[in-house]
């Protein structure tokens, strides 16, 4: 007779199938005696976690900063502010997320509570908050507005709720973390799923102001609980402020870098991506994760890099800056400069005093887009002879999954792309298989003039994505040359354009 197997044991064979899936960890613990060999294996063998794949694939998201500053037509709010000077004359957060998404962008970010602790959903933690504006006779709900457009429009949705509370009597007590976690329990079960959550470091408090000890911890867990899928940024464990609002990212961007306080028993509880805290050290220098770096660290993280700026001088509106609106050149630029290293860029578009986003913004937004387009619309390289052999169509394929890989062996290679007929390009795409992990450290774009190989455009890091602008160039042989890299690199896109 064949026993029953018990519960235990199904129990016990599931667990051991969910970890041999994981055998892929967005993070690495060094240990002391470990070889710089096995060092760099490690760090070419980090790799995203699922939430944090996602997040990297959208490229370009928006932040939508709106609230009492833009009625008082301040950056920061004391908290002092009558909610009576909260009244949008017609707002319309369709709007909002339409305008995103006619740019391409595919994630919002709305400002639920900034420093000043005036609340853009009728939460049950204060009276400042719209229930107590004139605003839909104080029925009204800013939130809810943003996430139901994001539905309808197939666009994430994403909080910002700002730790720093000038409004809140609390503020400096063990009540605030109390106060803060209501909050974001509210935020976080009443208006469906929800995609990132993003904590600001900001704090103006100075020495002589409130002290407040954020039960951060407390925090995060709360949020991998009730929005399992939702990425934390900035002051998180998931994604990490690129260090600068400008809107220009690193020339060399490892997504992979030390964790000092990466604990190896908290580790042994789970995987980092389910862990709740955030990686420490240094954040904001120009290199992270190089091999110096690395050598040095205890543990290495998958902490990847988004880069936040405002299409406007400010981050909420002012109509003064009507006329400061970014050119479509310049949000090219950041473009390049944030997508094209590694990063994902967060644009701010901040709605004004009517509730609605000006239109001097959606005309540089959508002349950006149409400019992208023609851009990106055309690969020059497509489906050219290379020297892989079957494995070349994955490079132009449009699909981020397929992808070429070196031999194990090869830590270098040279690919060469014999087009079709004599062409004209001045940009250059590379993408990285992420999800084998970030290898890449050097390389060189050739192009075959006679006789002789003439650099085009050369960098280190590739990552998620790398955008090279160039003087233009027009040939019929190309070879990329991979000179350096963590292990075997792989390939998933390659792309040559012409702006
Ligand atoms: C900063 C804040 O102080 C700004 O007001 C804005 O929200 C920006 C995104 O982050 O730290
Ligand atoms: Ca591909």
């Amino acid at each position: 007779m064949i026993k029953k197997p018990s519960i235990l044991l199904i129990f016990a064979l599931c667990r051991l199938a969910v970890f041999s899936q994981q055998a892929k960890e967005n993070f690495a613990l060094i240990q002391p005696g470990d070889s710089e060999a096995e060092i760099i294996r490690k760090a070419a063998n980090v790799t995203p976690s699922e939430r944090q794949l996602r997040w990297q694939q959208l490229e370009l998201t928006a932040f939508f900063h709106f609230g009492i500053n833009t009625f008082t037509d301040k950056e920061w709010g004391d908290g002092k502010e009558d909610p009576a000077i909260f009244l949008p004359t017609a707002l319309d957060a369709q709007q909002w997320v339409l305008t995103a998404k006619n740019a391409g962008i595919k994630q919002v970010i709305i400002t639920a509570k900034h420093h000043d602790g005036f609340c853009l959903w009728p939460t049950a933690t204060t009276h400042h908050s719209v229930a107590s504006s004139p605003w839909m006779k104080g029925k009204g709900d800013v939130v809810k507005e943003v996430a139901d457009a994001c539905r309808a429009y197939g666009i994430g949705f994403g909080i910002y709720l700002s730790p720093w509370d000038r409004n809140a009597s609390v503020y400096g007590t063990d009540a605030y973390n109390d106060f803060f976690v209501a909050q974001l329990t509210e935020l976080l079960t009443r208006y469906g799923r929800v995609d990132e959550v993003w904590f600001d470091g900001a704090n103006g408090e100075g020495p002589n102001g409130k002290k407040q000890v954020y039960d951060f911890e407390r925090w995060y867990k709360l949020i991998r609980n009730l929005q399992p899928a939702a990425t934390i940024a900035i002051m998180g464990p998931d994604i990490r402020w690129v260090g600068t609002e400008s809107g220009y990212g690193r020339e060399t961007e490892w997504s992979v870098i030390p964790a000092d306080n990466l604990d190896p028993a908290a580790i042994a509880s789970g995987s980092q991506q389910d862990i709740t805290f955030k990686p420490e050290g240094d954040m904001t220098s120009d290199d992270l994760g190089s091999r110096e770096k690395i050598l040095k660290a205890k543990a290495l993280v998958w902490y990847p890099a988004e880069t936040d700026v405002s299409i406007r001088p400010g981050w909420f509106y002012h109509a003064k800056e009507d006329d400061k609106v970014k050119t479509p050149g310049k949000l090219m630029d950041i473009y390049f400069s944030s997508v094209g290293r590694n990063g994902v860029l967060l644009l701010n578009i901040p709605p004004d005093k009517r509730g609605v986003i000006h239109e001097n913004d959606i005309a540089n937004l959508i002349e950006w887009k149409k400019e992208r387009e023609k851009i990106f619309s055309v690969n020059l390289a497509h489906k050219a002879f290379t020297n892989l052999h079957k494995r070349d169509r994955f490079l132009f394929d449009k699909n981020y999954d397929t992808y070429w890989i070196s031999r194990k062996k090869d830590t270098t290679a040279t690919i060469l792309f014999n087009l079709k007929k004599k062409k004209t390009f001045d940009v250059l795409l590379l993408q990285e298989n992420i999800q084998v992990g970030q290898r890449i450290e050097r390389f060189v774009l050739e192009y075959k003039n006679g006789n002789q190989w003439i650099e085009a455009a050369s960098g280190t890091t590739v990552g998620y994505k790398r955008l090279i602008r160039f003087q233009p160039v027009t040939a019929k042989k190309v070879r990329l040359r991979i000179l350096s890299s963590r292990l075997n690199p792989t390939l998933s896109e390659f792309g040559l354009y012409k702006q």
